[in-house]
């Protein structure tokens, strides 16, 4: 099938810089998709967005070029709950991808089996009402109770005004927890204001609650972006992914989050992304929980 990108699509970069930063040996990128090919795997009908074509081959390209070892891929709403491309992808991987799905409520239990057997650890609630259709809380709660016995996790994505608003569902949830990208604050906001201090407290409650510290590109404001050599990316994000790694470090994860879904006025360096990394976590022993024990734990538990 023949799809057309949504208009002012921003395609992945091309020739990404070799990151100065080395990443430490087996690090995972935690945050990243593959779309499509489209003519292979089609793009789901009830999508919001229409992206560029970004392969498992090349999503494993990059995974190398910037150093990582393994990726957990996660299924991006633009394939809706068909996670074919993401299972091709984790079966062409050796090993070396784990994913997170989407499911409705009618999955059986033996396509669930076959999910696992790929290597799929999660499934991801999306609640960012741009990407998404509503789906009933009774449903996901239902997901979740099944997608438990199998020692798998929720990852979840929202936006921060909505935390009030879900606070309940999600401190019900029965498994760990996976917050995406910090729950989007406004980093414009103050770091110690109410509203990011919220999200602390979640995560200080619930001890369940991890979350990733990606997506500077997506979240920063006033840049400067991962262009040109840029050794000083997003430093209105540091302070906000500081907090959550200087009192969680045992619950942080880090990913590219390439191919970078609905930016909308650049495409990050990937290699000066990694660049970010140490402002992050500034010390080898936190850079090893970010980027090695704390994702092995969760997605390779039988090898860390
Ligand atoms: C991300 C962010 C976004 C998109 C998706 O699945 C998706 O379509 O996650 C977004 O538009 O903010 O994590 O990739």
């Amino acid at each position: 099938m023949d799809f057309t990108k949504t208009p002012g699509w921003l395609d992945w970069y091309a020739g990404p810089s070799k990151p100065r930063f080395q990443v430490p040996a087996g690090a995972v990128d935690a945050h990243c998709h593959v779309f499509g090919p489209g003519a292979q795997f089609p793009f789901a009908p009830e999508r919001k967005y229409t992206p560029c074509d970004a392969s498992k081959e090349q999503l494993f390209a990059l995974r190398d070029h910037l150093g990582f070892a393994r990726n957990v891929i996660v299924q991006a709403t633009c394939h809706g709950a068909d996670n074919n491309a993401l299972i091709d992808a984790l079966q062409s991987s050796g090993g070396k991808a784990r994913g997170v799905v989407t499911v409705k409520r009618g999955i059986s239990d033996e396509e669930l089996q076959r999910m696992h057997e790929a290597g799929v650890r999660g499934v991801r609630f999306n609640f960012v009402k741009r990407l998404v259709d509503f789906t009933p809380k009774d449903e996901l709660q239902e997901i979740a109770a099944r997608i438990a016995k199998l020692g798998w996790h929720v990852v979840i994505y929202f936006e921060a005004a909505d935390l009030p608003e879900l606070w309940d569902f999600f401190t019900a949830l029965p498994t760990t927890v996976v917050v995406d990208h910090m729950g989007r604050p406004d980093v414009s906001k103050p770091v110690d204001g109410p509203e990011f201090e919220l999200f602390l407290k979640f995560m200080r409650e619930n001890d369940n609650v991890w979350s990733k510290l990606s997506c500077p590109e997506r979240l920063s404001v006033t840049g400067p972006r991962a262009l040109d050599g840029e050794q000083a990316a997003y430093r209105d994000v540091l302070p906000f992914a500081r907090r959550v790694m200087d009192e969680f470090p045992d619950r942080v994860l880090w990913g590219t989050d390439w191919p970078h879904p609905n930016l909308k006025d650049h495409m990050p360096d990937d290699g000066l992304l990694v660049d970010f990394i140490p402002h992050i976590a500034p010390t080898p022993e936190l850079q090893r929980k970010l980027l090695v024990d704390n994702p092995m734990r969760l997605y390779w538990p039988e090898e860390s």
